[in-house]
């Protein structure tokens, strides 16, 4: 049969089935600092509804710690190198001209698709994706009430501000009721609705009533043994010249979780307003970030990095096949496994080039199991690559194809890859296999 005829058959099955909805929610610089990810301080009572209805992952990654790369990574479901975007200028489309992205696919084969907030890093979406494409930007005032920079002005995204104005003058409580009100449209055409919100993010400015949320006392100082960075290689830090003290470090946390807690009250009106309209129970939501974010692990305070911190996830997805809702699953995940899971889900034929699988066994049976190494990148200077591996044991990195140094973390041992092994001769076949494993990736 030809794609043509394919596609008219699905197009077809799609119009006489139950409508297959899709509702992605995206956040901004998100790591796994949630209730329902373990987090003894983080209040974030809305995701962790959300998991307790769906299936939770523990070990998803993104491809490119970086907001433009790992975003058009996922949404042409292509590796960064194949992809050909590596930075926050690069059209995402550069590269990969008629290639149709994730939401084109989708409504181009009989899918409303709307966007609200940033999906695509900002201003980079094509204009063949979306019906409807909306990016509230907040009143003038949520930037005023106490904060301050936390380098001196060093380093201007270092901001938090408790703010005074409440939560719908901000982009995400913005983003939110827009989401919202289309949630609330009867259409007959099945919907892909892509929400994306702003925090946690830089600047670290939400609702006051958040950061009332975390006493300052209750804010834990130290992430690590003073001597962890001894054993990193250089290239491994993105800059050495970006540090805080230790009221800064608290600060940050505090800011940081409490803009996670402004988006989760966020999520939580979504969730609600798609309960009451009746489409829950025909509705794949998948919940995650770009990308995670340090918070002085490894001495570091922001992504661009390849460790667990910054490459690990929160992927959280619930829908009509999920079997033992609230389970976590340990099967890895990459962003790009995005894609084939909503065209899958949709019945539609997988689309051309697409480097990642479905997720949707494991939701449907808690059995299935699947071992695979997830690939996260990242340029530094002159065009020189740090690329990595994560398998369900270790994760392995090589800088400059190991010429700018190599790391290799034993998570059975040392899931904060405090202790790199990558000299250790105890470690050494693990070293080779996982390097000719990486040598193999695109
Ligand atoms: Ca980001
Ligand atoms: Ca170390």
């Amino acid at each position: 049969m030809d794609l043509t005829r394919r596609v008219f058959l699905a197009q077809a099955a799609l119009a006489q089935a139950a409508p297959r909805n899709i509702l992605l929610i995206a956040v901004d610089d998100l790591n796994t600092d949630l209730g329902c990810y373990g987090h003894p301080l983080v209040q974030t009572p809305n995701i962790d509804r959300l998991a307790r209805r769906g299936v939770r992952f523990t070990r998803a990654y993104c491809n490119y710690p970086v907001c433009n790369p790992s975003r058009t990574s996922l949404l042409s479901g292509r590796y960064p190198e194949q992809a050909g975007v590596l930075d926050n200028r690069t059209a995402p489309h550069e590269k990969l001209a008629g290639v149709q992205f994730l939401p084109e696919y989708l409504r181009s084969r009989g899918y409303f698709t709307a966007s609200v907030g940033k999906i695509y890093h900002d201003g980079m979406d094509s204009p063949a994706d979306w019906d409807v494409q909306l990016n509230p930007r907040g009143s003038a005032d949520v930037g005023k009430g106490e904060g301050r920079n936390l380098t001196g002005g060093k380093f201007p995204y270092f901001h938090w501000t408790a703010s005074e104005a409440p939560d719908d003058e901000h982009p995400d409580g913005q983003i939110a009721a827009e989401a919202v009100k289309l949630l609330e449209q009867k259409r007959a055409k099945p919907f892909f609705l892509a929400v994306g919100f702003r925090k946690p993010h830089d600047r670290y400015i939400a609702p006051k009533k958040y950061f009332d949320l975390y006493p300052p006392d209750r804010i834990p100082a130290a992430v690590g043994p003073a001597d962890d960075p001894n054993d990193i290689p250089a290239m491994a830090y993105p800059q050495r010249d970006l540090k805080l003290g230790v009221a800064e470090a608290k600060e940050f946390r505090r800011a940081y979780w409490s803009c996670i807690s402004f988006m989760d009250a966020q999520v939580g009106k979504v969730l609600d307003a798609l309960d009451r309209s009746g489409q829950g129970g025909s509705t794949l939501v998948l919940f995650f970030s770009d990308h995670g974010l340090h918070l002085g692990e490894h001495d570091w305070w922001n992504k661009v990095a390849l460790w667990e911190r910054t490459t690990r996830v929160p992927f959280i997805a619930a829908g009509p096949m999920v079997r033992d809702p609230g389970r976590a699953c340990a099967n890895l995940v990459e962003l790009l496994d995005i894609y084939p899971t909503f065209t899958s889900y949709a019945g539609l034929p997988a689309a051309p080039g697409q480097m990642g699988r479905s997720v949707l066994p494991a939701l449907s049976d808690p059995r299935a199991v699947w071992e695979r190494a997830a690939y996260t990148m990242v340029l530094r200077g002159g065009g020189k690559k740090g690329r990595a591996l994560r398998t369900s044991r270790f994760r392995y990195v090589e800088w400059d194809g190991g010429q700018g140094g190599v790391e290799l973390y034993d998570h059975d041992s040392d899931p904060n890859e405090f202790r790199n092994l990558a000299d250790d001769a105890a470690y050494g076949a693990h070293r080779e296999g996982l390097q000719k494993m990486l040598r193999s990736r695109p």
